[in-house]
């Protein structure tokens, strides 16, 4: 399970691959653009094989319809279509190229990084701030995406919880979005849990 392609100025790729015995993933992706911006999203359906998988898939659905949506609108959008399934954690991370800001939010533990290079070296500029819940079973109270500005080469990490904690360690910076996408799933993927990473760097112009 591995993709790339660019939206606007960004540079995005994902990696992933179900618990090994599985043949199908719990855990997926979104990369949706829209006219100035571009949705991102992992989606980690509860546990693991064809259940988990049909619950994010349904989310994915429900975004993709109605990606232009606010993000906090399209988890509860998700977390109406969800009832009765298994249902899943998930976070959302848009991307509005003109004002050059990350908006993100989600429900449940998918991680999402914002890391940065400076004078001092790479590090994690910004966290998404993450609801407790399961989104088709019970959420909080959604509160507003929070936005972050965003700089051309600013990485994005959206990392499901069959990957490591210590997977923003020892980013090749100057590599690709599939590269970083590939080495992090290579190296920090969980041999008991489905595992997706996406990726979305800001290179500056749009063509
Ligand atoms: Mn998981």
């Amino acid at each position: 399970m591995r993709e790339n392609g660019r939206l606007g100025p960004i540079e995005w790729a994902n990696a992933g691959r179900p618990l090994p015995g599985e043949n199908t993933s719990g855990d997926r992706k979104i990369a949706v653009a829209l006219d100035d911006a571009a949705v991102f999203g992992v989606i980690d359906g509860l546990g693991h094989g064809p259940a988990a998988a049909s619950a994010a898939m349904r989310a994915v659905d429900a975004v993709q319809r109605a990606s232009g949506e606010r993000l906090e609108v399209l988890i509860q959008l998700c977390h109406r279509v969800l009832a009765g399934t298994r249902g899943v954690a998930m976070t959302l991370a848009r991307v509005d190229f003109e004002a050059r800001t990350l908006t993100w939010t989600g429900v449940g533990n998918v991680r999402a990084n914002l890391v940065s290079k400076d004078a001092t070296g790479v590090r994690i500029r910004s966290s998404a701030r993450l609801a407790a819940g399961i989104v088709g079973y019970r959420i909080p109270e959604i509160r507003p995406a929070q936005v972050v500005s965003l700089r051309v080469g600013d990485l994005i990490v959206l990392a499901s919880d069959g990957i490591a904690e210590d997977h923003l360690d020892h980013i090749d910076f100057a590599a690709s979005a599939t590269v970083i996408a590939d080495h992090i799933l290579t190296k920090h993927a969980k041999e008991t849990d489905d595992a997706m990473v996406l990726t979305a760097r800001h290179r500056g112009a749009s063509t």
